[in-house]
């Protein structure tokens, strides 16, 4: 069973009234950038195969009531209420859905609104770092945007998704998960110009290279609306102010001298994360568009130690993750997303994925960490209707 036959079962348990139509997005693994994109600055994510089904069927009068396979009960709000609902908080997983609700309505208002059920289903793993949010956001901003007529393109979608992450459910954070989870291609990761949101496929060619990415899910749960995301995007935004800059994306390596002067040594250590990681993305695409993707693993391996050592966002399930692929002959390795728990990935030769598996399995065990989920994530398509 996939997401889309999952949510249309689960609608029919809802509703007799027949499915309108089943939407689904994608969560998406980032192969390099780590909080640049609230930044302004490049990012470059995949859509992943796992995906997020919202099944919708039209209701007589202005309720939307939503239900997911991930929750014991369905929660309704009559659209009049919608706003209030938003305000008051507290809405838990049902504040994507319906938060995609209220973000949808402000951002279109030619839209007509009407009430709805839906049932949501995912195949995205929740806390690993892999973007289920954005998935459910995705998925479901597609469906209203066709449902109530709004016209909304992919960008504007994903600017939606992003509101209802930031201002409903309350997680301060940038756009890149939105635009890769509505952008995605497959074979291809979204470059990401996080200023002016414009945006290329990069092919990735992984296959055709004999390479595969594993995800490894170390289990440690992250939030990103408590602490240390916060406290990172604060220190960011410290540093480009002592700067005079409107964001660190206006810095480059250049300018890590003059910083090393000015800022005291956590917040400079937070700048020459982001001025750095900033033009690891660039090197990124520069070589995979000239030497295909055996040319990044460094990038990648690089990529994490600053994440370790600057912006101070790894643990140690993830260091181990990172140490174990490396050792097992990834090609290179990083955590993935906003860190604090979450999900390593490794580039590497297909035939190691087993092997590979094993050690980190062994690795975990041998330190007393809880066994991690690992597998394989494809780059794949991202929000599209599915019926
Ligand atoms: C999380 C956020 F949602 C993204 O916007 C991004 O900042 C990421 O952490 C870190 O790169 O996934």
């Amino acid at each position: 069973m996939t997401a889309v036959d999952d949510a249309r079962a689960l609608l029919a348990t809802l509703t007799d009234t027949p499915a309108a139509g089943v939407w689904s997005a994608p969560g998406r693994a980032n192969l390099i950038g780590e909080h640049t994109d609230y930044n302004e600055g490049f990012v470059l994510p995949f859509a992943i195969a796992q995906r997020t089904a919202a099944a919708v069927a039209l209701r007589d009068d202005d309720v939307i009531r939503v239900r997911s396979t991930f929750s014991d009960d369905a929660v309704e709000v009559a659209l009049a209420d919608l706003d209030a609902r938003i305000a008051a908080s507290g809405l838990d997983w049902a504040g994507y859905p319906l938060g995609v609700a209220w973000a949808l309505r402000a951002a279109a208002p030619d839209a007509t609104p009407r009430g709805v059920d839906i049932a949501l289903a995912s195949e995205v793993p929740v806390g690993a770092g892999l973007s289920s949010s954005a998935a459910i956001e995705g998925a479901v901003a597609s469906a209203f945007n066709d449902v109530w007529g709004a016209g909304l393109d992919k960008v504007a979608l994903a600017r939606v998704g992003r509101t209802a992450e930031n201002d409903a459910v309350g997680a301060p954070t940038g756009i890149m998960d939105q635009m890769a989870s509505m952008l995605g291609e497959a074979d291809a990761a979204t470059f990401l110009d996080c200023r002016t949101l414009e945006t290329r496929p990069v092919t990735l060619g992984f296959a055709e290279a004999g390479l595969a990415i594993l995800v490894v899910d170390t289990l440690v749960e992250h939030a990103h609306s408590s602490g240390g995301y916060r406290e990172r995007r604060a220190s960011c935004e410290k540093g480009a102010a002592a700067f005079g800059v409107p964001a660190l994306r206006d810095l480059t390596v250049d300018d890590l001298p003059r910083a090393a002067e000015i800022l005291d040594d956590v917040t400079f250590r937070r700048v020459r994360h982001i001025v750095t990681e900033n033009q690891r993305v660039l090197d990124t695409v520069a070589a995979l568009d000239a030497d295909g993707p055996r040319a990044i693993g460094d990038l990648l391996t690089a990529s994490h130690a600053s994440m370790r050592d600057d912006f101070e966002i790894s643990v140690p399930e993830l260091d181990l993750a990172v140490e174990t692929a490396l050792a097992s002959g990834a090609l290179g390795a990083r955590m993935t997303g906003g860190g604090f728990g979450g999900a390593a990935i490794a580039l590497l030769p297909t035939e190691l994925v087993p092997a590979a598996t094993d050690a980190v399995q062994a690795a975990f065990a041998a330190s007393g960490f809880r066994a991690p989920n690992v597998f394989t994530v494809t780059p794949s398509e991202g929000a599209r209707r599915d019926a």
